[in-house]
């Protein structure tokens, strides 16, 4: 199979990026797909990479929707959701100021993940500028979970993120994060999300404020076998096959 991953910028800061794990005979149509992606950017990488073995997730993490009137309690459920995991509030909230303010020490959105010690709410990853970047992850068949989705009712202007953001999660969660935090750096896309192995994949409304665009992920980990754990992340091959 091959690993394709884009990444655009904009003035230096990272604005969209997504991958894919995909036969080869579909790359040229894929690319196609990835390149109408940002909105924007001055610089556009992308990278096509041949992988030898994948692993194969039977089902992805449950997925659960709530709406909120203002940011403001959309942030104070995702806090409550964080403690429901043994998160201390004090990194729950540490987590939401770093997306607030941007996770990148330059300014700006990170490429990718903060890691953060769930125990003493420290950074763990170790180029704070580009962070952890979760690739090599995709639905064995998206065509399928697309129909499967929209038959649940999820709006198509929602689809793509979802299932990129969804099949992510439930890699993060194989390879031992134990939570994760993340909203979108699209300055349109308002909805975030918490993901773990006990709460599933919470999708939460509004977790910013339209027109902003700074955002990321930020993953709680244990700081024990952390190389293992960034391996997996960055290197293990993973298709999911169902919702
Ligand atoms: C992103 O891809 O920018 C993050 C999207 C997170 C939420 C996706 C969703 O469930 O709607």
């Amino acid at each position: 199979m091959i690993s394709v991953r884009m990444r655009a910028q904009l003035k230096g800061m990272h604005v969209s990026g997504a991958e894919r794990l995909i036969e080869e005979k579909n790359l040229p149509r894929i690319v196609q797909e990835l390149l109408r992606r940002p909105k924007a950017y001055d610089k556009l990488v992308i990278t096509v990479e041949r992988v030898e073995s994948v692993h194969v997730i039977q089902k992805a993490l449950t997925i659960y929707s709530y709406d909120f009137k203002s940011v403001q309690d959309a942030r104070a459920f995702a806090l409550e959701k964080l403690e429901e995991l043994g998160i201390k509030r004090e990194f729950g909230q540490k987590a939401i100021e770093l997306l607030e303010k941007g996770p990148n020490p330059r300014g700006g959105n990170m490429r990718g993940a903060v890691l953060m010690d769930i125990q003493t709410g420290e950074r763990l990853e170790p180029d704070q500028e580009r962070g952890v970047r979760t690739v090599r992850v995709d639905w064995k068949d998206r065509k399928f979970i697309k129909q499967t989705l929209l038959k649940r009712g999820v709006k198509r202007k929602y689809l793509n993120r979802l299932m990129d953001a969804l099949v992510l999660a439930t890699k993060n969660v194989h390879c031992g994060v134990l939570a994760e935090l993340c909203w979108s750096d699209d300055e349109d896309y308002t909805t975030g999300y918490i993901a773990s192995g006990s709460l599933g994949y919470v999708r939460i409304n509004p977790l910013k404020e339209l027109g902003n665009p700074i955002g990321g992920r930020v993953y709680f980990v244990k700081r024990e076998h952390l190389e293992d754990l960034i391996e997996c992340l960055e290197k293990k091959a993973i298709l999911v096959e169902s919702l």
